[in-house]
């Protein structure tokens, strides 16, 4: 259970019923658990737009909302043996009370209940194309429902992606709380880690240190596998494997981030393992750092949300222009995309519930306009791989910074702030 009221959950169901068409109704079905090897599970996670609208944290469950506003629950019964197992369960009736629903079933029902309680509607929506097997059960009961009464019209199927994806792009004031707390352990992480990080330390103790600091600062889970990347290896991008030592004179990117509330917190660093910054490590930071703030100022309430990958494209080419890595004029860089030899990843990415929130960035073929309360993460990069045609004293330098920002209604707020950017504030951190 988290903090917010469960009063929340219902009413965001009810307003969410206002944008459907008459005569409709949303399915959507919770996470399942999952096996890891043999009969072991890997923590269960509840789906993020199950959760969003429900607040239920069980598997095995779908949830029914009528265009009417009526929800109704379909959750796994309370079985007490089972509970002596696997711990409490809320059962139908715990479930209907708890969670406002106003008809709760048992799940080993559905099959043959969905379909009737579906039938003569206008409209099924779901996620679609998200979780095949639910898709096809959507298809089945939509078609016995069809077939139930021969003059009633065919059900249709719609995708509700874009609409639930906007609805969760704007925060609300609880939601912002939760991620303001996620924000706050995951820098305090990043802080401690920094300052305690020390010369012959491998990938997995600073791993392990990021890890703890987490569960330190109440949050029980990353909200995603820490990357902790010394030297060369930080020019892969999804590195998981940290198991390296860092060397003399290496840099160690970690990008770590944390749940709370089932919210996500996103921030990378990379910091010199012996405390100092070598002057090309610095040349090619500053450059990631200008495109970082270029960026970050790009996030305006109005202004397209692709605004900031613009911004990042310019700054890091005019940057490895400047410094000889890339050749040619700044234009025909960005039109022939030759800064992606050094920066292949996007500029960033929605945050909420999910670390890469599932919410769109354009719609019917016009770009999502920042609006006060949607939360971004900004995080340019440059990465030189050893197979660059460049001088070899830069090969191996893989930096990223990231922020989590917040859109207000006077510009950005950073909510990662308190993590030093700077490579001096970084660098007097880890002295300190
Ligand atoms: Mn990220």
């Amino acid at each position: 259970m988290t903090d917010i009221n469960i009063n929340f959950f219902k009413n965001r169901r009810l307003n969410l019923a206002k944008d459907m068409e008459d005569n409709s109704v949303l399915l959507l079905n919770s996470s399942s658990t999952i096996l890891r090897n043999n009969d072991t599970t890997f923590p269960f996670r509840q789906d993020s737009n199950f959760y969003y609208l429900t607040g239920f944290e069980e598997p095995d469950s779908i949830m029914l909302l009528m265009s009417s506003g009526e929800s109704i629950l379909f959750c796994r019964e309370k079985n007490p043996d089972l509970e002596k197992w696997d711990g409490f369960m809320f059962g139908l009736e715990g479930a209907k009370q708890e969670f406002h629903f106003d008809k709760t079933f048992d799940i080993k029902l559905a099959d043959e209940l969905i379909p009737t309680l579906i039938q003569g509607l206008s409209n099924l929506y779901s996620l679609i194309g998200k979780d095949t097997l639910f898709d096809n059960k959507l298809i089945s009961w939509m078609s016995k429902a069809n077939s139930m009464e021969r003059h009633q019209e065919n059900i249709n199927l719609k995708d509700f992606s874009n609409t639930l994806g906007m609805k969760r792009l704007i925060k609300s004031n609880e939601e912002i709380e939760l991620m303001r707390k996620s924000c706050e352990i995951a820098s305090n992480a990043h802080i401690n880690v920094m300052k305690n990080a020390k010369l012959g330390m491998t990938e997995f103790d600073l791993e392990s240190m990021y890890l703890n600091e987490f569960k330190k600062g109440g949050s029980r889970f990353p909200s995603y596998n820490p990357i902790v990347a010394g030297g060369k290896n930080a020019c892969v991008l999804h590195y998981i494997d940290n198991n390296k030592t860092i060397n003399d004179g290496d840099m160690v990117l970690v990008d770590a981030g944390c749940e709370y509330g089932l919210y996500a917190s996103d921030i990378t660093r990379t910091f010199p393992i012996n405390g100092k910054y070598s002057s090309e490590q610095r040349e090619i930071y500053n450059i990631v750092l200008e495109a970082h703030n270029k960026a970050c100022q790009a996030i305006k309430v109005g202004a397209s949300c692709l605004e900031p990958q613009i911004e990042s494209e310019t700054v890091l080419s005019q940057g490895l222009k400047d410094i000889g890595l890339l050749h040619g004029s700044l234009d025909e860089i960005l039109e022939k995309k030759l800064f992606r030899e050094f920066y292949y990843h996007k500029i960033g990415h929605w945050l909420g519930l999910d670390v890469h929130d599932d919410c769109p960035y354009s719609i019917n073929g016009e770009d999502i306009k920042f609006q006060e309360n949607m939360v971004m993460t900004i995080e340019p990069g440059i990465y030189i791989n050893d197979s660059a045609d460049v001088d070899e004293r830069w090969k191996g330098i893989g930096i990223r910074l990231e922020n989590d920002i917040l859109a207000t209604k006077l510009g950005y707020e950073n909510l990662t702030q308190t993590v030093p950017s700077e490579p001096d504030a970084i660098e007097a951190l880890m002295k300190s």
